[in-house]
């Protein structure tokens, strides 16, 4: 087994800033677990349009508040410390940050860490056997 700890993702090529959040890879493709697991901030006030055709994610928010806005339906949902919201339907969504939310992603399939958001806020499917 293997033990990650954040401390020591912190400050390397697996601690990403996005922008309106920051992403510490604690578990990727490499891995082999058939899922990627991260320790995302995302920031206060921020609204980040996000579209993962590609992927399921679960978001486990572990501190602070914000909301997800589903854009198929427009709806609201509250999200706040000790809530998931799992993108089933690989929903195209906003997520505002009302306060800076800590969250614990877990991405299928996992993410490569070497994925950007693209301009529809999606990831792509990165080819790591090139
Ligand atoms: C909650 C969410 O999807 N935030 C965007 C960053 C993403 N979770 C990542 O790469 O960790």
């Amino acid at each position: 087994m293997k033990v990650v700890k954040l401390e020591d993702v912190i400050g390397t090529d697996m601690d990403v800033d996005g922008g309106n959040w920051v992403s510490r890879r604690l578990i990727l493709k490499k891995d082999g677990m058939g899922y990627s697991v991260h320790d995302t901030v995302i920031k206060a006030g921020t609204e980040t349009h996000i579209w993962y055709q590609n992927h399921l994610e679960s978001v486990y928010c572990i501190e602070g508040e914000g909301e997800v806005e589903t854009l198929s339906d427009n709806k609201i949902w509250p999200i706040k410390k000790d809530e998931l919201y799992a993108l089933d339907k690989n929903d195209e969504h906003l997520l505002r940050a009302k306060t800076d939310m800590r969250m614990v992603c877990v991405f299928n399939p996992p993410i490569t860490g070497r994925e950007v958001h693209d301009e529809n806020g999606v990831y792509q499917i990165v080819d790591d056997e090139e």
